[in-house]
Protein backbone atom coordinates (compact mmCIF):
# COMPACT_ATOMS: atom_id res chain seq x y z
CA UNK A 1 0.00 0.00 0.00
CA UNK A 2 1.29 3.20 -0.65
CA UNK A 3 0.74 6.54 0.82
CA UNK A 4 0.56 10.19 -0.41
CA UNK A 5 2.27 12.74 0.96
CA UNK A 6 2.03 15.90 0.16
CA UNK A 7 2.87 19.37 1.68
CA UNK A 8 -0.41 21.52 2.12
CA UNK A 9 -1.07 25.01 3.94
CA UNK A 10 -3.50 24.59 6.69
CA UNK A 11 -5.76 27.87 6.75
CA UNK A 12 -7.56 28.73 10.03
CA UNK A 13 -11.48 29.11 9.42
CA UNK A 14 -12.16 30.15 12.93
CA UNK A 15 -11.83 34.36 12.92
CA UNK A 16 -12.79 33.80 16.98
CA UNK A 17 -11.77 31.59 19.06
CA UNK A 18 -15.49 30.00 19.11
CA UNK A 19 -16.62 28.40 22.27
CA UNK A 20 -16.17 25.70 23.53
CA UNK A 21 -12.61 26.28 22.73
CA UNK A 22 -11.61 22.75 23.04
CA UNK A 23 -13.93 20.61 21.18
CA UNK A 24 -12.19 17.30 19.92
CA UNK A 25 -11.83 15.47 23.46
CA UNK A 26 -13.51 16.80 26.68
CA UNK A 27 -11.63 19.21 28.85
CA UNK A 28 -12.12 20.90 32.62
CA UNK A 29 -11.07 23.22 34.57
CA UNK A 30 -8.46 25.35 32.85
CA UNK A 31 -5.64 27.11 34.49
CA UNK A 32 -3.70 29.19 32.07
CA UNK A 33 -0.98 30.78 32.20
CA UNK A 34 1.85 32.67 29.72
CA UNK A 35 5.42 31.87 30.18
CA UNK A 36 8.20 33.39 28.36
CA UNK A 37 7.91 31.82 25.00
CA UNK A 38 5.39 34.24 24.34
CA UNK A 39 2.35 31.42 24.45
CA UNK A 40 -0.57 31.15 26.49
CA UNK A 41 -1.14 27.09 27.62
CA UNK A 42 -3.79 25.64 29.19
CA UNK A 43 -3.85 23.17 31.97
CA UNK A 44 -6.54 21.04 32.25
CA UNK A 45 -8.31 17.69 33.19
CA UNK A 46 -9.86 15.31 31.52
CA UNK A 47 -13.36 14.16 31.45
CA UNK A 48 -13.98 10.52 29.99
CA UNK A 49 -16.28 9.45 26.88
CA UNK A 50 -18.53 8.19 27.22
CA UNK A 51 -19.22 9.97 30.95
CA UNK A 52 -17.57 7.64 33.52
CA UNK A 53 -18.30 10.37 36.61
CA UNK A 54 -15.77 12.45 37.95
CA UNK A 55 -13.75 9.79 39.78
CA UNK A 56 -12.45 8.21 36.97
CA UNK A 57 -11.20 10.95 35.76
CA UNK A 58 -7.35 9.79 34.21
CA UNK A 59 -4.98 12.22 32.87
CA UNK A 60 -4.61 15.53 31.91
CA UNK A 61 -3.82 17.57 28.60
CA UNK A 62 -1.71 20.88 28.13
CA UNK A 63 -3.22 23.32 24.90
CA UNK A 64 -1.15 26.15 23.75
CA UNK A 65 -1.36 29.40 21.49
CA UNK A 66 0.06 32.54 20.27
CA UNK A 67 -2.92 34.39 19.10
CA UNK A 68 -6.19 32.69 21.09
CA UNK A 69 -8.03 31.64 18.08
CA UNK A 70 -5.88 29.06 17.10
CA UNK A 71 -5.10 26.14 19.57
CA UNK A 72 -2.89 22.99 19.57
CA UNK A 73 -3.29 19.84 21.96
CA UNK A 74 0.29 19.58 23.20
CA UNK A 75 -1.00 15.93 24.57
CA UNK A 76 -0.85 14.29 27.77
CA UNK A 77 0.97 15.40 30.61
CA UNK A 78 -0.01 13.04 33.58
CA UNK A 79 -2.23 10.10 33.88
CA UNK A 80 -2.65 8.70 37.56
CA UNK A 81 -1.28 5.38 35.95
CA UNK A 82 2.19 7.48 36.49
CA UNK A 83 1.46 8.10 40.02
CA UNK A 84 3.33 5.58 42.19
CA UNK A 85 1.70 7.03 45.42
CA UNK A 86 -1.65 7.45 44.31
CA UNK A 87 -5.22 5.81 44.94
CA UNK A 88 -4.65 1.88 43.34
CA UNK A 89 -7.46 2.26 41.03
CA UNK A 90 -6.59 5.38 39.56
CA UNK A 91 -8.80 8.46 38.80
CA UNK A 92 -9.37 11.29 40.23
CA UNK A 93 -6.90 13.12 38.15
CA UNK A 94 -9.33 16.50 39.03
CA UNK A 95 -8.15 20.09 38.62
CA UNK A 96 -4.36 20.79 37.89
CA UNK A 97 -2.09 24.19 38.05
CA UNK A 98 1.37 24.86 36.74
CA UNK A 99 4.02 27.31 37.75
CA UNK A 100 7.42 28.47 36.59
CA UNK A 101 10.40 29.37 38.42
CA UNK A 102 14.21 28.89 38.20
CA UNK A 103 13.76 26.96 35.07
CA UNK A 104 11.28 24.64 36.04
CA UNK A 105 7.93 24.17 35.24
CA UNK A 106 5.58 22.52 38.10
CA UNK A 107 2.48 21.06 37.38
CA UNK A 108 -0.01 20.83 40.92
CA UNK A 109 -2.77 18.22 40.56
CA UNK A 110 -4.94 16.96 43.75
CA UNK A 111 -5.34 12.83 43.86
CA UNK A 112 -6.27 10.17 46.40
CA UNK A 113 -3.77 8.09 48.12
CA UNK A 114 -5.83 5.84 48.78
CA UNK A 115 -9.28 3.61 47.73
CA UNK A 116 -11.19 6.07 50.61
CA UNK A 117 -10.57 8.92 48.37
CA UNK A 118 -12.44 11.44 49.66
CA UNK A 119 -10.31 11.47 52.93
CA UNK A 120 -6.86 10.97 51.33
CA UNK A 121 -6.48 13.81 48.95
CA UNK A 122 -2.81 14.80 48.41
CA UNK A 123 -1.25 17.42 46.18
CA UNK A 124 0.92 15.79 44.03
CA UNK A 125 3.65 17.27 41.72
CA UNK A 126 5.20 16.93 38.39
CA UNK A 127 7.93 18.80 37.23
CA UNK A 128 9.88 18.99 33.41
CA UNK A 129 11.86 21.84 32.12
CA UNK A 130 9.16 21.74 28.99
CA UNK A 131 5.54 23.51 29.75
CA UNK A 132 4.03 20.71 27.99
CA UNK A 133 6.02 17.90 27.70
CA UNK A 134 8.60 15.18 29.52
CA UNK A 135 7.11 15.78 33.21
CA UNK A 136 8.23 13.50 36.01
CA UNK A 137 5.61 13.06 39.29
CA UNK A 138 8.36 14.21 42.40
CA UNK A 139 5.51 12.58 44.94
CA UNK A 140 3.43 15.01 46.85
CA UNK A 141 3.62 17.79 49.25
CA UNK A 142 4.71 17.05 52.44
CA UNK A 143 1.53 18.26 55.27
CA UNK A 144 -1.23 19.11 52.52
CA UNK A 145 -3.83 17.05 52.04
CA UNK A 146 -7.18 15.49 54.02
CA UNK A 147 -10.93 15.44 53.39
CA UNK A 148 -12.49 17.48 50.23
CA UNK A 149 -8.87 19.68 49.79
CA UNK A 150 -8.48 19.59 45.84
CA UNK A 151 -7.40 22.17 42.96
CA UNK A 152 -4.58 23.74 44.20
CA UNK A 153 -3.11 26.89 42.54
CA UNK A 154 -0.07 28.25 42.49
CA UNK A 155 1.12 32.04 41.78
CA UNK A 156 4.61 33.29 41.34
CA UNK A 157 4.66 36.81 43.00
CA UNK A 158 7.17 40.17 41.43
CA UNK A 159 9.70 39.13 44.43
CA UNK A 160 9.84 35.57 43.29
CA UNK A 161 7.82 34.37 46.60
CA UNK A 162 5.11 31.32 45.74
CA UNK A 163 1.72 30.79 47.36
CA UNK A 164 -0.10 28.23 46.94
CA UNK A 165 -4.19 28.04 47.74
CA UNK A 166 -6.19 24.67 47.27
CA UNK A 167 -9.71 23.43 49.39
CA UNK A 168 -13.04 22.43 49.26
CA UNK A 169 -16.14 21.61 51.39
CA UNK A 170 -16.58 25.14 52.03
CA UNK A 171 -12.87 25.97 53.42
CA UNK A 172 -9.98 27.40 51.15
CA UNK A 173 -6.79 27.15 53.01
CA UNK A 174 -3.59 29.31 51.38
CA UNK A 175 0.51 29.53 52.43
CA UNK A 176 4.02 30.22 51.00
CA UNK A 177 6.03 27.70 49.36
CA UNK A 178 9.49 27.02 49.82
CA UNK A 179 12.32 27.98 47.29
CA UNK A 180 12.58 24.12 46.11
CA UNK A 181 8.19 24.61 45.09
CA UNK A 182 8.13 21.58 46.89
CA UNK A 183 7.81 22.06 50.34
CA UNK A 184 5.76 24.65 52.54
CA UNK A 185 8.06 27.15 54.32
CA UNK A 186 4.80 27.82 57.43
CA UNK A 187 1.97 25.44 56.90
CA UNK A 188 -1.02 26.79 55.57
CA UNK A 189 -3.53 29.40 56.91
CA UNK A 190 -7.64 29.42 56.39
CA UNK A 191 -7.93 32.28 53.92
CA UNK A 192 -10.50 34.99 55.88
CA UNK A 193 -12.98 37.02 54.22
CA UNK A 194 -14.59 34.95 51.33
CA UNK A 195 -18.48 34.50 51.10
CA UNK A 196 -20.23 30.89 50.33
CA UNK A 197 -16.26 29.42 49.20
CA UNK A 198 -16.76 25.75 47.63
CA UNK A 199 -13.52 25.31 45.53
CA UNK A 200 -11.73 26.18 43.02
CA UNK A 201 -9.38 28.58 44.00
CA UNK A 202 -7.38 31.07 41.60
CA UNK A 203 -5.28 33.52 42.72
CA UNK A 204 -3.88 36.73 40.68
CA UNK A 205 -2.41 40.16 40.64
CA UNK A 206 -3.21 43.35 38.88
CA UNK A 207 -1.99 46.58 39.58
CA UNK A 208 -0.73 45.28 43.07
CA UNK A 209 -4.25 43.90 44.16
CA UNK A 210 -4.69 39.80 44.72
CA UNK A 211 -7.51 38.67 43.54
CA UNK A 212 -8.97 35.57 44.71
CA UNK A 213 -11.62 34.00 42.19
CA UNK A 214 -13.88 30.38 43.30
CA UNK A 215 -17.05 28.45 42.96
CA UNK A 216 -19.68 29.03 45.29
CA UNK A 217 -22.29 26.31 46.31
CA UNK A 218 -25.62 27.17 44.16
CA UNK A 219 -26.44 23.83 43.93
CA UNK A 220 -26.12 21.99 40.71
CA UNK A 221 -25.46 25.43 38.90
CA UNK A 222 -22.32 26.60 40.56
CA UNK A 223 -21.34 30.79 40.06
CA UNK A 224 -17.72 31.89 40.62
CA UNK A 225 -17.38 35.00 43.26
CA UNK A 226 -14.50 36.83 44.09
CA UNK A 227 -12.43 38.37 46.87
CA UNK A 228 -9.43 40.74 46.47
CA UNK A 229 -6.60 41.70 49.16
CA UNK A 230 -3.35 44.10 49.16
CA UNK A 231 -1.69 40.62 50.98
CA UNK A 232 -1.10 37.61 49.18
CA UNK A 233 -2.97 35.49 51.79
CA UNK A 234 -5.10 37.66 53.05
CA UNK A 235 -7.72 39.12 54.84
CA UNK A 236 -9.67 38.90 51.63
CA UNK A 237 -12.53 41.20 50.77
CA UNK A 238 -15.72 39.70 49.55
CA UNK A 239 -16.54 41.70 45.81
CA UNK A 240 -19.27 39.22 44.58
CA UNK A 241 -19.90 37.10 41.47
CA UNK A 242 -18.43 37.17 38.09
CA UNK A 243 -19.52 34.15 36.66
CA UNK A 244 -23.53 33.68 36.76
CA UNK A 245 -24.54 29.32 35.88
CA UNK A 246 -22.72 28.35 32.92
CA UNK A 247 -25.61 25.68 32.71
CA UNK A 248 -22.91 23.32 33.92
CA UNK A 249 -23.45 21.78 37.69
CA UNK A 250 -19.33 22.47 38.61
CA UNK A 251 -17.46 25.41 37.42
CA UNK A 252 -13.89 26.25 37.62
CA UNK A 253 -11.96 29.60 35.94
CA UNK A 254 -8.51 30.87 36.18
CA UNK A 255 -8.07 34.76 34.88
CA UNK A 256 -5.15 35.83 32.75
CA UNK A 257 -3.58 38.50 31.23
CA UNK A 258 -2.18 37.66 27.64
CA UNK A 259 -1.06 40.60 25.37
CA UNK A 260 -2.37 43.47 27.49
CA UNK A 261 -6.07 41.70 27.47
CA UNK A 262 -7.70 40.28 30.20
CA UNK A 263 -9.45 36.58 29.63
CA UNK A 264 -11.76 34.27 32.02
CA UNK A 265 -11.31 30.25 30.80
CA UNK A 266 -13.95 28.36 32.44
CA UNK A 267 -16.15 25.00 31.47
CA UNK A 268 -19.65 24.17 30.29
CA UNK A 269 -21.61 21.40 28.86
CA UNK A 270 -22.68 22.89 25.72
CA UNK A 271 -21.51 19.90 23.84
CA UNK A 272 -22.69 16.55 25.86
CA UNK A 273 -25.10 18.21 27.85
CA UNK A 274 -23.99 16.41 30.21
CA UNK A 275 -22.40 17.32 33.37
CA UNK A 276 -18.90 15.35 33.39
CA UNK A 277 -18.86 15.75 29.73
CA UNK A 278 -17.09 19.28 30.07
CA UNK A 279 -15.36 21.83 27.12
CA UNK A 280 -13.39 24.82 28.28
CA UNK A 281 -14.03 27.93 26.93
CA UNK A 282 -12.82 31.98 26.87
CA UNK A 283 -14.42 35.27 27.23
CA UNK A 284 -12.61 38.28 27.76
CA UNK A 285 -12.81 39.43 31.08
CA UNK A 286 -13.15 42.91 32.01
CA UNK A 287 -12.34 45.45 35.06
CA UNK A 288 -14.27 48.65 36.26
CA UNK A 289 -12.00 51.80 36.98
CA UNK A 290 -12.14 50.85 40.97
CA UNK A 291 -10.92 47.32 40.50
CA UNK A 292 -13.62 45.17 40.74
CA UNK A 293 -14.63 42.54 37.84
CA UNK A 294 -17.14 43.17 35.37
CA UNK A 295 -20.17 40.53 35.09
CA UNK A 296 -18.31 38.25 32.38
CA UNK A 297 -20.73 37.82 29.30
CA UNK A 298 -20.85 34.01 27.98
CA UNK A 299 -20.45 33.78 24.60
CA UNK A 300 -20.57 31.12 21.85
CA UNK A 301 -17.78 33.17 19.82
CA UNK A 302 -14.97 33.32 22.22
CA UNK A 303 -13.14 35.75 21.44
CA UNK A 304 -10.81 37.49 18.60
CA UNK A 305 -7.30 37.25 17.53
CA UNK A 306 -4.22 38.85 19.23
CA UNK A 307 -1.30 38.35 17.28
CA UNK A 308 -0.37 36.33 14.23
CA UNK A 309 -1.51 33.13 13.67
CA UNK A 310 1.08 30.48 13.92
CA UNK A 311 3.04 28.99 10.79
CA UNK A 312 2.48 25.90 9.14
CA UNK A 313 4.69 23.49 10.35
CA UNK A 314 7.31 22.81 7.83
CA UNK A 315 7.32 18.68 8.09
CA UNK A 316 3.55 18.76 7.63
CA UNK A 317 2.22 15.36 5.83
CA UNK A 318 -0.98 14.92 4.44
CA UNK A 319 -2.28 11.24 4.18
CA UNK A 320 -5.10 11.05 1.73
CA UNK A 321 -7.90 9.12 2.89
CA UNK A 322 -7.60 7.30 -0.82
CA UNK A 323 -4.85 5.96 0.06
CA UNK A 324 -5.38 4.03 3.14
CA UNK A 325 -6.85 0.66 4.07
CA UNK A 326 -11.01 0.57 4.50
CA UNK A 327 -12.62 -2.72 6.76
CA UNK A 328 -15.93 -3.29 7.78
CA UNK A 329 -19.42 -1.26 5.74
CA UNK A 330 -16.68 2.09 5.25
CA UNK A 331 -16.17 2.68 1.26
CA UNK A 332 -13.51 4.89 -0.35
CA UNK A 333 -16.42 7.85 -2.53
CA UNK A 334 -15.56 9.24 -5.50
CA UNK A 335 -17.57 13.21 -5.25
CA UNK A 336 -18.68 14.58 -8.32
CA UNK A 337 -15.73 16.89 -7.23
CA UNK A 338 -13.42 14.09 -8.01
CA UNK A 339 -12.13 14.03 -4.17
CA UNK A 340 -12.27 10.66 -2.83
CA UNK A 341 -13.32 10.46 0.89
CA UNK A 342 -13.69 7.55 3.33
CA UNK A 343 -17.75 7.41 4.11
CA UNK A 344 -19.91 5.40 6.11
CA UNK A 345 -17.45 5.06 8.98
CA UNK A 346 -20.55 5.12 11.31
CA UNK A 347 -20.98 1.22 10.41
CA UNK A 348 -20.88 -0.95 13.32
CA UNK A 349 -16.92 -2.10 13.28
CA UNK A 350 -16.08 -0.05 10.39
CA UNK A 351 -12.98 1.23 10.21
CA UNK A 352 -9.47 2.77 8.01
CA UNK A 353 -6.15 1.53 8.18
CA UNK A 354 -3.43 3.39 7.82
CA UNK A 355 0.01 1.24 7.98
CA UNK A 356 3.90 3.05 7.66
CA UNK A 357 3.41 6.44 8.71
CA UNK A 358 6.17 8.53 9.60
CA UNK A 359 7.01 9.10 12.91
CA UNK A 360 9.99 10.91 12.01
CA UNK A 361 12.41 10.87 14.75
CA UNK A 362 9.55 9.69 17.21
CA UNK A 363 7.42 11.65 19.49
CA UNK A 364 4.82 13.77 20.19
CA UNK A 365 3.02 14.43 16.74
CA UNK A 366 -0.60 15.86 16.26
CA UNK A 367 -2.93 14.33 14.55
CA UNK A 368 -6.03 16.11 12.53
CA UNK A 369 -8.75 14.34 10.81
CA UNK A 370 -10.87 16.59 8.03
CA UNK A 371 -14.27 15.13 7.64
CA UNK A 372 -17.88 16.12 6.87
CA UNK A 373 -20.63 15.54 8.84
CA UNK A 374 -24.12 16.42 9.50
CA UNK A 375 -24.55 14.71 12.70
CA UNK A 376 -24.73 17.37 15.33
CA UNK A 377 -22.24 15.65 17.27
CA UNK A 378 -20.15 12.29 15.93
CA UNK A 379 -17.44 10.20 16.92
CA UNK A 380 -14.67 8.50 15.97
CA UNK A 381 -12.46 6.29 17.97
CA UNK A 382 -8.52 6.31 17.50
CA UNK A 383 -6.24 3.98 17.90
CA UNK A 384 -2.28 4.73 17.39
CA UNK A 385 -0.20 1.64 17.88
CA UNK A 386 -2.78 0.29 19.69
CA UNK A 387 -2.85 2.73 22.33
CA UNK A 388 -6.69 3.60 22.12
CA UNK A 389 -6.62 7.65 22.26
CA UNK A 390 -10.49 7.14 22.64
CA UNK A 391 -13.37 9.22 21.17
CA UNK A 392 -12.93 12.17 19.12
CA UNK A 393 -16.12 14.70 18.95
CA UNK A 394 -16.65 15.60 15.24
CA UNK A 395 -19.07 19.19 15.58
CA UNK A 396 -21.30 18.88 12.81
CA UNK A 397 -20.29 20.69 9.71
CA UNK A 398 -23.57 21.09 7.86
CA UNK A 399 -23.31 18.40 5.54
CA UNK A 400 -22.51 15.10 4.02
CA UNK A 401 -19.81 16.41 1.83
CA UNK A 402 -19.18 19.82 3.54
CA UNK A 403 -15.50 18.85 4.67
CA UNK A 404 -14.53 21.52 7.11
CA UNK A 405 -14.78 19.63 9.95
CA UNK A 406 -11.34 19.58 11.88
CA UNK A 407 -10.74 17.07 15.13
CA UNK A 408 -7.31 16.69 17.01
CA UNK A 409 -5.13 15.43 19.41
CA UNK A 410 -1.69 14.92 19.99
CA UNK A 411 -0.04 11.19 20.37
CA UNK A 412 3.15 9.67 20.30
CA UNK A 413 4.73 7.98 17.41
CA UNK A 414 7.55 5.34 17.12
CA UNK A 415 11.13 6.36 15.42
CA UNK A 416 10.45 5.61 11.24
CA UNK A 417 7.37 4.56 9.07
CA UNK A 418 6.43 2.16 11.26
CA UNK A 419 3.58 3.48 12.58
CA UNK A 420 -0.02 2.33 12.59
CA UNK A 421 -3.09 4.71 12.53
CA UNK A 422 -6.55 3.28 12.94
CA UNK A 423 -9.53 5.23 13.07
CA UNK A 424 -13.30 3.38 13.82
CA UNK A 425 -16.65 5.14 13.30
CA UNK A 426 -18.24 5.93 17.05
CA UNK A 427 -21.45 7.30 16.56
CA UNK A 428 -23.47 9.09 13.96
CA UNK A 429 -22.45 9.25 9.83
CA UNK A 430 -18.78 10.78 9.35
CA UNK A 431 -16.97 10.88 6.33
CA UNK A 432 -13.23 11.41 5.97
CA UNK A 433 -11.34 13.48 3.72
CA UNK A 434 -7.75 13.26 5.17
CA UNK A 435 -5.44 12.85 7.40
CA UNK A 436 -2.74 15.23 8.97
CA UNK A 437 0.44 14.24 10.64
CA UNK A 438 2.30 16.28 12.25
CA UNK A 439 5.19 15.89 14.67
CA UNK A 440 5.63 18.64 17.05
O1 LIG B 1 -13.05 18.18 37.61
C1 LIG B 1 -13.14 17.59 38.88
C2 LIG B 1 -13.58 18.60 39.91
O2 LIG B 1 -14.81 19.21 39.48
C3 LIG B 1 -12.65 19.76 40.10
O3 LIG B 1 -11.54 19.46 40.88
C4 LIG B 1 -13.58 20.75 40.68
O4 LIG B 1 -13.08 22.05 40.72
C5 LIG B 1 -14.77 20.59 39.77
O5 LIG B 1 -14.61 21.29 38.57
Amino acid sequence: MTINKRDVLVESKKSTSLNPVITSIYTADPSAHVWNDGKIYIYASHDMDPARGCDLMDKYHVFSSQDMVNWLDEGEILSSDDVSWGRPEGGFMWAPDCAYKNGTYYFYYPHPSDSNWNDSWKIGVATSKKPASDFTDQGYIPGLGGFALIDPCVIVDEDDRAYMYYGGGSTCLGGELCEDMLSLKNGMTQMEGLEDFHEAAWVFKRKGLYYLTYADNLEDNNRMRYATSDNPLGPWTYRGIFLEPTGCSTTHGSVVEFKGQWYLFYHNQAISGEGNLRSVCIDYLEFNDDGTIKTVIQTKEGVSSIGAAPEVNPQLKVYAVGDCLVFGGSEIQMLESGQKVVSHLQTEGSYVLFNNIDGGEGGRASIELHYATSERLAKVNLCVNDKDYSLLNALSTGGEQEFSGRTNITVNLLPGAINTLKITGGHGEISLESIIVSPI
